[in-house]
């Protein structure tokens, strides 16, 4: 029975076994069908190393600015990628993934290990990540109601993974309008979208900032971990 208690070592040694064992073990809150939140999952210890991790990704593959497709209207939030394929968006060519970074051409660095590991304790999925698009929010950048469709392989969750200030998640239904609830994200939260929630709307509204010290000059990271192409 769900208890609503999670513990992540527990997790971690669970993670071969089924759901019901999973739920049981850890300190996930189902928030809707599909949607599922891992409080702290990292602790502060797994927070630092990786954004450890995701500084030296930057060295290899440096933050860019994405455009809207048509408009070319500039994101308020700067991204990377790890993986074989990173998530790119400019004004000609739109929302997309590819194997190089859009400005330099060189290759992502690969996902790192750690992150893998969460893919296979919580993603219930038998083939790995493609892509972890990585965005970095200072604290004005927002991010509007959106879904994640640009995936060819939707049967593969989306593992969404939060360092530093808090933000205000918002999510919804399956359309844009529906009613949509907010929630906030603080370090080392999980938040896995599959299933019926796979194509939900969400975004986010706002970032507290100063509420964590982990990123040197604050801000928030948010990792999503995406299988792009079907196996
Ligand atoms: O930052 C977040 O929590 C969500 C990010 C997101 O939805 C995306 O990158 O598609
Ligand atoms: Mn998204």
């Amino acid at each position: 029975m769900y208890s609503g208690v999670i513990r992540r070592d527990a997790v971690q040694k669970r993670a071969h076994r089924g759901l019901p064992e999973l739920l049981e073990a850890a300190a996930a809150k189902c928030l809707a069908p599909g949607l599922t939140l891992f409080q702290r999952y990292l602790d502060d210890a797994a927070q630092q190393a990786l954004a450890g991790e995701i500084a030296e990704a930057v060295l290899q593959a440096p933050w860019f600015l994405p455009r809207m497709p048509r408009s070319g209207k500039a994101f308020s939030v700067k991204m990377t990628n790890c993986g074989c394929l990173g998530w790119v968006s400019d004004r000609d060519r739109g929302y997309r993934y590819q194997a190089t970074h859009p400005f330099t051409g060189n290759a992502w660095r690969a996902i790192p290990l750690a992150v893998l590991n969460i893919w296979r304790a919580l993603a219930f999925y038998p083939h790995p990540p493609e892509a972890c698009l990585v965005n970095f929010y200072d604290s004005k950048s927002r991010m509007g109601l959106h879904q994640d469709r640009d995936e060819a392989d939707l049967a593969a969750p989306v593992v969404s993974i939060s360092l530093g200030d808090s933000c205000c998640f918002r999510y919804g239904g399956l359309r844009r309008g529906d009613p949509a609830k907010k929630l906030e994200l603080r370090s080392g939260d999980i938040v896995v979208m599959g299933g019926a929630a796979r194509l939900m709307f969400h975004g986010v509204d706002k970032i507290f900032a100063g509420t964590s010290s982990l990123l040197p000059g604050g801000g928030r990271i948010n990792l999503t971990l995406r299988r792009v192409t079907r196996p």
